[in-house]
């Protein structure tokens, strides 16, 4: 056995988006309590550890990824007594807590940033403070230190008139981007892990991390900047520095990285370096981006998908890397709308999607309502959106000449409120999200696309996710195997995959095809001949054929 792989590959994570999972208040925004509440949902479910989005003090300027003090919760979102007894349930159910940590970058309301504003060099150090010109001020303040562009849209810098300076956000400007260069904040970051840990949580998330190591002189092209920080130049001594200083080494940890390389994710997960248990990386995520760009649509490009997946499958396993494997989170749109047809196949393109991810190597993460099949949203109107990068782009896109019409199209089919619309639990008319007003609407099909409801119905959406993680327990093959693509498909909508594990147990699966239909028209089917099905989407199904959105595997034991 492969103890790293059965270790790592063994386990599922399920994603709490801490505001939209169940409200216990009736305030309409959910909560640690609410989370508490549904812990034997997700034991039958079958997952191993739980992601919660950030619930420390914020502002919520970015919906609490604006961290104005780490060690302390949001009163929104309960109490560190709520947060105790969270941790002590789930323990008792077998579940692991990970937190969400923000390291990149500060809410301007966090006390080090407003000792800084106040004039505390000390606390300016804290952040990338960067002088202005001398005749800078608050009406002409010059140019900034870079052409840089916020990932919100705009400039990535910030004019202080009281400091005659400016300071660096990359995302929201009330998101000041931290000085790793300084030993100080590496120290500070790593007494937080260490916090925390004395809360008995051991498993955690860096938002955004490989952006923490900007480069020296504040370079600028023709760009928008970002290869400039995006696995920056000390970014695998800072990521070292922060697990031997915050004693996570070993743990299981996951890190966002914002427009990585393979290389760079090899690096940042090969346990002989010591940082890293495993990355999340974006770029199957944007096969529908046209010229790259997430605010111009295309269809998804599933010949881009298939050599994405085995470039990262194949070129992860061959340098001791190790993947997650997810299609969502809070931050994309609903994957089966995106990626499938969930007007006319709304099952087949609510399971192609997991089949096809989850029985691949590395670590499935499933994102609240994606086991139940939640759609894009039903929203009609641009009020209807929270997201602050929402409400930026609908401006930009109407300034690039776009009408208010496609403007809203565009961010209909883009907006990271598509996946942050509540859970539905059941189907009344709050979906049992919350006895008040949502704070943000439920989608009308949660009449039918609702946890009462599935959970009753052994062939649901939520019944095959059940299946298919009991299934990354009981296989081998599945968490430990090694993993081979299928060539020659280049023409057609099928991604197809080997998995192998020569030395599985008596009994156990030792090989393993698995085959998924991209696409809504029937296809012929790999050939599969002596192995018996292990999992699929359609109860009747012809050996010789793929139906619209079907994915299954065949196994040979
Ligand atoms: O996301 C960073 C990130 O890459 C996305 O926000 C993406 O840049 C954006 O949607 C543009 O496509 C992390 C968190 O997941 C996100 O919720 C935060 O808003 C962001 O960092 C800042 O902390």
């Amino acid at each position: 056995m492969n103890t790293r792989a059965h270790e790592l590959g063994s386990k599922v994570v399920y994603q709490v988006y801490v505001r939209s999972f169940c409200d216990s208040d009736g305030d309409g925004i959910g909560d640690l309590r609410g989370i508490t509440s549904k812990l034997d949902y997700l034991r039958q479910l079958g997952i191993d550890v739980l992601w919660i989005t950030p619930f420390f003090v914020s502002p919520q300027n970015d919906n609490g990824y604006d961290v104005a003090d780490y060690r302390a919760i949001e009163p929104l979102f309960g109490t560190m007594t709520d947060f105790e007894e969270l941790a002590h349930e789930a323990r008792a159910r077998g579940i692991e807590l990970m937190l969400d940590m923000v390291f990149n970058h500060t809410s301007t309301q966090h006390e080090w940033f407003q000792r800084a504003l106040a004039g505390d060099k000390h606390y300016q150090a804290y952040y990338k403070f960067v002088d202005a010109a001398p005749d800078a001020t608050a009406d002409n303040p010059g140019e900034p230190p870079t052409n840089w562009e916020s990932k919100f849209g705009g400039n990535a810098w910030e004019y202080v008139p009281s400091l005659n300076k400016w300071y660096l956000h990359l995302f929201h400007v009330t998101q000041a981007d931290l000085d790793w260069d300084n030993p100080e904040v590496r120290e500070q970051m790593a007494d937080i892990l260490r916090f925390w840990q004395g809360k008995g949580v051991s498993c955690f998330r860096f938002d955004v991390v490989n952006l923490i190591s900007k480069p020296d002189g504040w370079p600028s092209d023709e760009t928008d900047g970002k290869h400039f920080y995006s696995d920056g130049p000390h970014i695998h001594e800072y990521l070292q520095d922060m697990v031997h200083l915050g004693g996570i080494d070993g743990h299981f940890t996951v890190g966002e990285m914002s427009a990585t390389s393979l290389e760079s994710c090899v690096r940042y997960t090969n346990p002989a370096n010591h940082e890293l248990a495993m990355v999340f990386n974006f770029h199957h995520l944007k096969v529908d981006y046209l010229g790259g760009d997430k605010w111009e649509l295309m269809e998804p490009d599933i010949c881009e998908l298939r050599r994405l997946f085995r470039t990262w499958q194949e070129g992860m396993a061959a340098g001791g890397g190790w993947n997650s494997l997810f299609w969502s989170n809070h931050d994309q749109p609903r994957p089966n709308s995106r990626f499938g047809d969930t007007e006319r196949f709304w099952y087949e393109s609510s399971t192609l999607l997991p089949t096809a991810t989850h029985l691949m190597r590395g670590t499935p993460y499933i994102f609240q309502g994606e086991e139940l099949g939640q759609t894009i949203s039903d929203f009609t109107s641009i009020d209807q959106y929270r997201d602050v990068e929402t409400h930026n782009y609908y401006r930009i896109i109407q300034e690039r000449g776009h009408s208010a019409q496609e403007a809203f199209e565009i961010v209909h089919a883009r907006s990271r409120d598509d996946g942050r619309t509540p859970m539905a639990w059941d189907d009344s008319p709050t979906a049992g999200f919350t006895a008040g007003t949502p704070w943000i609407g439920i989608n009308a099909n949660h009449v039918r696309i609702n946890a009462a409801t599935e959970m009753a119905d052994p062939r649901s959406v939520w019944a095959y996710y059940q299946q298919l993680i009991a299934l990354r327990k009981a296989e081998p093959v599945v968490s430990e195997g090694d993993v081979r693509f299928v060539e020659g498909l280049e023409s057609t909508p099928v991604i197809a995959y080997w998995r192998e594990l020569d030395d599985a147990p008596a009994g156990k699966a030792r090989r393993m095809l698995v085959q998924c239909n991209f696409s809504g028209q029937e296809v012929p089917a790999l050939k599969a001949e002596g192995g018996e099905l292990l999992v699929g989407n359609r109860e009747a199904w012809d050996a010789a054929t793929l139906a619209p959105y079907e994915a299954r595997a065949i196994c040979w034991r």
